[in-house]
């Protein structure tokens, strides 16, 4: 896959200064599994075998991403820094039995099973844009459903602000997780109104089946107007909470990645430029949009500073 950047991408910079840094025999491991992980072909063809959306293109007329560089097209630091060949070093991860602990300040927490979501949670397709920091983009056919929904059956007590969420901690099944890439488990989190934001969803699958596991099985944020290290995966627990939660990306790079990472082409990322973006599958560059093209976001951020509260 070409780079997007000069020089290597973001999140990889930051990862081989840790990786030089560490200089471990887990590292070393990993970067074994990495180097072998190639995809296999059938893991993509039998997803996206009759995998389908309603429709071609988004509201703007952006093509949807082929279904097999959305499932072989990955950041999931904790199978690997490798974006390619996550399906295969993930195919054996467990998503069932799988819940959801629902908490913090709420009047009804609630432990929910997947199957209780889905039930509760019936998923509609939306198709939206996703910008990685890095300056790649894709066009997605998501299945899920409002995260405000889930929230609103939670209660949230008047003192909840911000929602944090905390994906699975399994170093069995996963080998990044055994290495220090990050500072697992991975953590984000949205303010109160963000997370209520109609636009804000919960996947539950792409192209018309169930999530794949490279892309964030079995429940995983989707949040389009921001960059797509906000979209965690493989949740298992969202929490109300007072304060704003210092997300694993601001911890590893406080200066690089912000709490809000809106889509922004004129705040530029200390190291490059957010002006254009690269479309997977596509060769030439477009204009970055802000908020990602969905404008009807930016009266959350009414009077604030976008450069300050990047
Ligand atoms: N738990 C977890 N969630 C994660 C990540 C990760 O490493 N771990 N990577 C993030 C980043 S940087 C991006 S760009 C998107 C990639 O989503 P995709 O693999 O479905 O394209 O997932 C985000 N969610
Ligand atoms: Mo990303």
């Amino acid at each position: 896959m070409e780079k997007d950047q000069p020089g290597i991408t973001p999140e990889q910079i930051y990862i081989s200064r840790r990786k030089f840094l560490a200089g471990s025999a887990a590292l070393a491991s990993l970067s074994a599994l990495a180097a072998c992980g190639a995809p296999s072909p059938s893991t993509k063809e039998e997803f996206c075998n009759g995998a389908a959306a309603m429709k071609e293109t988004d509201e703007l007329g952006y093509k949807l991403t082929t279904c097999e560089n959305v499932t072989s097209y990955n950041n999931y630091y904790e199978f690997s820094y490798s974006k390619t060949g996550i399906a295969d070093l993930a195919k054996d991860f467990p998503t069932t039995p799988w819940s959801v602990s629902v908490g913090g300040l709420a009047k009804r927490p609630h432990t929910w099973t997947m199957e209780e979501i889905r039930q509760r949670f019936p998923a509609q397709e939306r198709i939206y844009r996703m910008r990685c920091v890095e300056g790649w983009a894709m066009v997605i056919p998501w299945l899920g459903f409002p995260l405000a929904n889930l929230l609103s059956e939670a209660g949230p007590q008047p003192a909840a602000k911000f929602v944090r969420f905390e994906s699975v901690f399994d170093p069995a099944h996963m080998p990044g997780q055994r290495a220090s890439i990050l500072n697992f488990p991975y953590v984000e989190g949205l303010r109160m109104d963000e997370a209520m934001h109609p636009l804000t969803i919960l996947a539950t699958g792409l192209y018309g089946k169930p999530l794949p596991v490279q892309d964030g099985a079995p429940l995983r944020l989707v949040v389009p107007w921001k960059y797509a290290f906000k979209y965690i995966k493989a949740i298992v627990k969202i929490d109300l909470v007072a304060e704003m939660p210092a997300s694993t990306w601001m911890e590893a790079s406080p200066t690089e990645y912000g709490f809000y990472a809106n889509v922004n082409p004129d705040v530029d990322h200390p190291r490059w430029s957010q002006a254009n973006e690269r479309y997977i599958g596509e060769n030439g560059r477009r204009p970055t949009m802000l908020f990602n093209g969905y404008q009807e976001v930016a009266k959350l951020y009414e009077g604030m500073d976008l450069r300050k509260n990047f």
